[in-house]
């Protein structure tokens, strides 16, 4: 016998077998001092035939002290049951679409982010559509272009005659009313005019972006005894110098050319040590008729991007897997450029993460299908669905049915009966678990959520669950 805690206990044990009666009895002697209890407690260990307390575990009871959910069902089907007739059977749950309005149909819920207004917008064309009458229209981008009247509509403005007297004609003009002259037959002069960024004052040239492309292009009209030749030719400058010329083309007067417009063009890309531009235009030699210029421009092609932000953010669930799928397409007369389709994933302290795909072929109008998986990190809690296009000339992209689906952890629980517990008490739970051959992914567990007044639910998940992956 030994003490604790006002604890005594007697380690003896003896065996009990069944119709045996046993008595245990104290004798407690109190000599003074406080009123006490005393408790005796006997302790039977062996075999016990354990009660099972769940109320229509065995299904026989049909649905009774269980609710259904939309996919966990009571089935009576004796091929199904383990013991009886009836079984629990879970059926395939659908992966959700989180997604509003995948098919633009309403017309609504994207903002433009970047780029040009018109770039992209949605487009109730049902030719353009995959499914429905509404797309999202990707494209074509706008190109923008630096020069300031460029085809002299308002006379020499942003212009400075650099060698010679200039004018403004009307005697021929490619597009609106005017076109730069010459001014007059002038025997074996060399004449020249500039662009101007700015008005007045220092002779400014047009910024331009390292590494991206640009088209310079100008166009010539030889008068009918035009001789001697005619340029267009862009200055590339850094700082107040001029480090590389680079001729569009030169336009003498033949059959070819005369009493019609030239186009003189370049594409060039621009070196890190280049950052503006002037373009200048020049007659040399020319004694007997005019030259014209008209439309002369510079415009930026590579780079130019335009972004729809869905105005819906998508609650997300670490952990889970999602997929991003679109049906997307180029038109026939498309002649350029890219589409990429994600989301961007955002939580509290942690940078906007952008999870995509690129469509960067075109389809010849013929319909494509992309996808993309993002798999959820810590602290990500929503996604936003964007497209952006790039580049894109001709004629545009269309995008249509841009869904978001759960592919994962789509649960469904299916609850019993509550049943009194004791505490302190030991309990065995188990179900048997039977899979379909064609299933290709699941997992089935059985939950008991312990309740106590006073105290949080405690969730006891069972120790073996059934996954069934390929
Ligand atoms: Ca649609
Ligand atoms: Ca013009």
């Amino acid at each position: 016998m030994s003490t604790g805690d006002g604890v005594l206990v007697w380690k003896e044990s003896f065996e009990a077998r069944p119709g045996q009666r046993h008595q245990l009895a104290l004798y407690v002697f109190r000599s003074y001092g406080a009123i006490g209890r005393v408790h005796l407690r006997t302790v039977y260990t062996g075999r016990f035939r354990h009660p099972d307390i769940l109320f229509n575990g065995n299904l026989e009871g049909g649905a009774a002290g269980w609710a259904p959910s939309a996919h966990i069902a009571v089935v009576t089907n004796a091929a199904l049951a383990r013991t009886g007739a009836r079984a629990i059977v879970c059926s395939t749950i659908p992966r959700p679409n989180l997604a509003n309005d995948p098919g633009f149909e309403t017309g609504s819920g994207w903002a433009l982010t970047a780029g040009t207004t018109g770039d992209m917008a949605t487009d109730n064309t049902a030719a353009e559509a995959f499914a429905g009458t509404w797309s999202m229209r990707c494209g074509p981008n706008a190109q923008p272009q630096s020069i300031l009247n460029p085809s002299f509509e308002s006379g020499l403005n942003n212009w400075r005659e650099a060698v010679g007297s200039w004018g403004p004609t009307k005697t021929v003009a490619r597009s609106g009313t005017y076109a730069a002259d010459i001014g007059g037959t002038v025997g074996g002069r060399f004449k020249q005019l500039f662009s101007d960024a700015v008005t007045g004052g220092v002779e400014q040239g047009y910024p331009l972006l390292s590494n991206r492309r640009y088209r310079f292009a100008g166009f010539i009209w030889p008068g009918a005894t035009a001789d001697g030749h005619a340029a267009v030719t862009v200055q590339f400058g850094q700082g107040s110098t001029i480090k590389q010329l680079t001729e569009l083309g030169r336009v003498t007067r033949d059959n070819s050319t005369v009493g019609r417009w030239n186009e003189v063009a370049a594409e060039v890309t621009i070196p890190g040590d280049i950052d503006y531009f002037v373009m200048a235009l020049t007659s040399e030699n020319q004694t007997a008729s005019n030259y014209y210029f008209d439309d002369i421009t510079g415009t930026l092609i590579s780079g130019n991007t335009a972004t729809v932000l869905s105005t819906q953010n998508i609650p997300v669930t670490a952990g889970t897997t999602y997929q991003g799928a679109v049906r997307l397409r180029s038109k026939v007369a498309t002649t350029g450029g890219s589409v990429t389709v994600g989301v961007i994933l955002q939580g509290a302290g942690k940078g906007p993460l952008y999870i995509d795909v690129t469509q960067d072929e075109l389809t010849g109008g013929g319909w494509a299908v992309k996808t993309f998986d993002v798999t959820v990190g810590d602290g990500y809690t929503t996604a936003t669905r964007y497209i952006t296009c790039t580049d894109v000339t001709g004629a545009s992209f269309h995008v249509d049915d841009f869904t978001f689906i759960q592919q994962d952890n789509n649960r469904e629980t299916m609850p019993g009966t509550p049943f009194p517990v004791v505490g302190e008490r030991t309990y065995r739970w188990s179900a048997l678990a039977l899979n379909d051959f064609r299933i290709t992914s699941v997992s089935v567990s059985l939950t008991v959520t312990l309740h106590a007044p006073g105290m949080p639910d405690e969730v006891v998940v069972s120790g073996r669950s059934v996954t069934v992956a390929v």
